[in-house]
This record gives C-alpha cells, sequence and structure tokens, in this order.
C-alpha cells in the first residue's frame, strides 16, 4: 500500500508492525470522518511529513551548524541553516532558534536566558485565556518564578490593560509576557513594548496561536516590538509539531544558549527539515491566502454561533479561534466537548473568563478553524457547522447513538466527503 504522506515506507512498517500500521491509517481514518475544530491543531502537508519520516532523526547535532559537538552534521547543518534563514525571513527577525522542541521548550528557554530563581514574571491568568508556562502553579514556571497574573477586563472579556500598566508599575517584573492560548483578540503590542520600557522589563510574545497568522500577513507582527517571539510549528502555521523562536540580535547569544545546552540536548534533526519546509510553504501567496481565510472562517462561526445562543466572548473573533459561552444554551462545556464528539466533531471544552465552573467541566467552548480551512473549507461551510454544533450540544446526549448525533453525523459525513482531509489511502 503506497502511503506518501505517513513519511518514508509504510509498507515496511506494515509488514514488520501491522498494529502500530493500523494506528497510522486509523488516524487518517478518524482525521477524514470527523470535523476537527481544536483551534491549536492543523493539517501538515505530504512536503511536512515526508522530512518528519526520515533518517534524519538518526543524527545526534548538539551544538549548533558549524559548531557541533558531533561529527558527521554537514548534512543537516544545511537543513538547520534553511530553517533558520527561511524562518528569519518569514518573520523579518535578525535572529531565529529553530531547535526548541516544543512551544513550552521555547517558553523554558526565555525564562532560562533572562530570570533567577524568584524572579518575577507578569503574564495572563491560564482561566482568563493565559498558558501553563506563563507561571501557573503547576508548571516550572510558577514553582520556581514568581509570577503575577493579569486577566480580562469584566465588560469587554478583552485584555486589561490598565491592569497590565498597574501591576507593572507595582510589581517591576524581569519579563512581561504577552500572548496565550484562548485569546480572540488582536494584542496591542506597542501599548506593551511602553510599559515594558516604562519599568525595564523583557517583552515576550507567546505567539504559539497566532504565528501562523502573522506569518500569512494576515494581522500585525509582534516582531519590531518584542525582545523574544516564541511559537508552536503545529498550529495555523501547519508544520510539524514542534515549537522555534526569534529574537532581537541583543538576545542571540543569551538565547541560544538557553535553548542548549540549558534547556535541552540534542536537536531533532528531521523535524528541523520539516521546519523547513513547512517555512517556504508559509512564504508563497496560497499560504497567505490561507490565513485571511482561516479568519474569515473563524469570524462566520463565531458570527453564526452566536446567532444560535452560544455567545462568542468580546463579541467575537480576529483571529483563528473564538470562545463561547454556553450558559445562554445552559450546557456545561465537558458536556459540550462530549456530544459534539459523539456528532463527528472535534472540539474542546474551555473556561470562559470568570467562569464558575471547575476548569475540567468549564462553561464554554473553544472552536478554531485552520483545520476546515485547510480542507478548503469558506464561510458557507461555517454556518453549516456551527448549526450542526448547535444541533449536537444541545439536543444530543453525549452517546454516538443518539439519533441527533447520528443526524449530525450523516451531515458531517456529507461536508468531509466533498472536503477531505487526506486524500483516500490507496492500495498499490
Ligand atoms: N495545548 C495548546 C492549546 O490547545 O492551545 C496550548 O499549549
Amino acid at each position: 500500500m503506497s502511503q506518501p504522506y505517513f513519511g518514508a515506507d509504510y509498507a515496511a512498517l506494515q509488514s514488520f508492525d501491522p498494529e502500530v500500521a493500523d494506528v497510522l491509517l486509523g488516524e487518517v481514518d478518524r482525521l477524514r470522518s470527523g470535523l476537527q475544530l481544536i483551534a491549536s491543531e492543523n493539517m501538515s502537508s505530504p512536503a511536512v511529513i515526508a522530512a518528519l519520516g526520515s533518517t534524519l532523526t538518526n543524527k545526534y547535532a548538539e551544538g549548533y551548524p558549524g559548531r557541533r559537538y558531533y561529527g558527521g552534521c554537514e548534512v543537516v547543518d544545511v537543513a538547520e541553516n534553511l530553517a533558520i534563514e527561511r524562518c528569519k525571513s518569514l518573520l523579518g527577525a535578525d535572529h531565529a532558534n529553530v531547535q526548541p522542541h516544543s512551544g513550552a521548550s521555547a517558553n523554558q528557554a526565555v525564562y532560562g536566558a533572562f530570570m533567577q530563581p524568584g524572579d518575577t514574571i507578569l503574564a495572563m491568568a491560564l482561566p482568563m485565556g493565559g498558558h501553563l508556562t506563563h507561571g501557573t502553579k503547576v508548571s516550572f514556571s510558577g514553582k520556581w518564578f514568581n509570577a503575577v497574573h493579569y486577566g480580562v477586563d469584566k465588560n469587554t472579556e478583552d485584555i486589561d490593560y490598565d491592569e497590565v500598566e498597574r501591576l507593572a508599575k507595582e510589581h517591576k517584573p524581569k519579563i512581561i509576557c504577552a500572548g496565550g492560548s484562548a485569546i480572540p483578540r488582536l494584542i496591542d503590542f506597542e501599548f506593551f513594548r511602553r510599559v515594558a520600557d516604562e519599568v525595564g522589563a523583557i517583552l515576550w510574545v507567546d505567539a504559539a496561536h497566532f504565528i501562523g497568522l502573522v506569518a500569512g500577513q494576515a494581522i500585525p507582527s509582534p516582531v519590531p516590538h518584542a525582545d523574544v517571539v516564541t511559537f508552536t510549528t503545529h498550529k495555523v502555521l501547519r508544520g510539524p509539531r514542534s515549537g522555534a523562536l526569534v529574537c532581537k540580535e541583543e538576545h542571540a547569544k543569551a538565547l541560544d544558549k538557553a535553548v542548549f545546552p540549558m534547556m535541552q540536548g540534542g536537536p531533532q534533526m528531521h523535524t528541523i527539515a520539516a521546519k523547513a519546509v513547512n517555512f517556504k510553504e508559509c512564504a508563497s501567496a496560497d499560504y497567505q491566502a490561507y490565513a485571511k481565510q482561516v479568519i474569515a472562517n473563524a469570524q462566520q462561526l463565531a458570527t453564526s454561533l452566536g446567532e444560535k445562543g452560544i455567545r462568542p466572548t468580546t463579541g467575537g473573533t480576529d483571529t483563528h479561534l473564538s470562545l463561547h459561552d454556553l450558559q445562554g444554551v445552559q450546557v456545561t462545556g465537558a458536556d459540550a466537548e462530549k456530544r459534539a464528539d459523539a456528532a463527528g466533531i472535534v472540539l474542546n471544552k474551555n473556561a470562559i473568563p470568570f467562569d464558575p465552573q471547575k476548569p475540567n467541566v468549564a462553561s464554554g467552548i473553544r472552536v478554531g478553524a485552520p483545520c476546515v480551512t485547510t480542507q478548503g473549507m469558506g464561510t458557507e461551510e461555517m454556518k453549516v457547522i456551527a448549526d450542526l454544533i448547535h444541533r449536537a450540544i444541545t439536543q444530543g446526549d453525549g452517546t454516538a447513538e443518539h439519533s441527533v448525533a447520528q443526524d449530525v453525523r450523516a451531515e458531517v459525513t456529507d461536508l468531509v466527503t466533498r472536503f477531505p482531509a487526506y486524500p483516500e489511502p490507496t492500495a498499490g
């Protein structure tokens, strides 16, 4: 069976380990048969997956191109240099480090470069849209550093900029962090830069969620304003599951040392090659059109769900995701996630600002458009999807046998047949 999007040699895997080969097929089947609305996911290209499934996984290459701790790195050096140069050019950055294994690893490097244990960081609170690595108590960032958190304004549900300025002046943090995992609106980077300068802080933008929109020139860039920008490469960007960072030249040495040897050992050269491929893809006019369509689709989803009583927080979105308050339809986030799943729609429960529920129940859902846009869907399909979500979560009971779940799943099947996630696996 020829499956080019599985990487090097699916036939060899199938013959040696049919159980794992079936898992790979099963996941393609899952992606092909449902709607993927998780805002942090996407579907990478056959070219990216080919680079991931390559012999570059074999190579130890601790260090940086031209300065490795192992011999035989002359080939992987080419991959890393391509990734670095393409990343810098794509984002207009002075310096790029493409070795972080993930967004969390890139974030660790920021702490490593600029903070000592006990130093203070000012960042967005997780229940307000921030991230685990921005100083939550369960993460290294909250255990080893003093984290002060800002939230959102009660009325606008957008970042409380007055609170940011007040807390920055009161606590004089070493780092101010902007960015998070559930922020539907554009962030005012100029404001954060001004406040950071006033209190002598490093400005770190965690752009994991929206860097793909920046790369596609669909929203303003944090790069001219921030000292360092960290990101994942697998969200809107549509690359391999990994991370990276860009920074001003003056911080290059400190951040490189923080990535390796402070936080990581050997880089994953197959993933770095896949990042190089991805950065090339993102420099194309097609990708720019994609990024703009992601936003148009997310806005349509937010509007259409809102019209059905599933209120978008902040009144809508400027990005690839919207966050919805389910209290108006009297469903919890956990129930909504389960009922949608039973009908073939994959999304996640999410805390909304000032959520009365516990995080594992939550009063909201987060809905993202990156995957369905990769599949070629447009705003007309978003209207249909909003209707399917509404029916599934307000009328279903969380089982796949329920008649509403079955009806919705039939319509999901019709949509994904017209807009397939990946080609159908073929024999041969
Ligand atoms: N887990 C990611 C997300 O879903 O937003 C963030 O790390």
